[in-house]
């Protein structure tokens, strides 16, 4: 997607603090940080949303826990606990139409959302 800001970083046509890579997806801090560790974990393919995942590409889900879960260890935030957070269309929150996984820790987490 040529417009896709997350497909820029994929490509490093925009900067971004990467903290990890492989062949299927990439993980940076994220520009507006809501908690002293928020990362966003995206896959390189473009996937809009949850609603764009299917038979082909599902797997991708099940590394992204695993990359989740790899750098909530990195950063030592495996054991206080964390959030993982996909909002996925307008009344969702989503605003980057390009498929993340928002990991945030580092403080106590409120609940409901807003
Ligand atoms: P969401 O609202 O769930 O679609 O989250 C989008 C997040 O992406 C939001 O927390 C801010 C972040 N973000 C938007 N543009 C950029 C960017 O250019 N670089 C980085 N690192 N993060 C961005």
């Amino acid at each position: 997607m040529n417009d896709c800001i997350f497909c820029k970083i994929v490509k490093g046509e925009i900067p971004a603090n990467k903290v990890y890579e492989d062949e299927k997806v990439i993980a940076f801090e994220d520009i507006e940080p809501q908690a002293p560790v928020h990362i966003l974990v995206i896959p390189k393919e473009h996937i809009t949303s949850i609603n764009d995942i299917n038979e082909e590409n599902s797997d991708i889900i099940g590394h992204i826990h695993l990359v989740i879960k790899t750098i909530a260890k990195e950063k030592g935030i495996n054991e206080k606990g964390y959030r993982v957070v996909t909002n996925s269309g307008k009344e969702g929150g989503q605003t980057v139409f390009h498929l993340h996984y928002h990991l945030l820790g580092g403080r106590n987490m409120m609940w409901p959302p807003g």
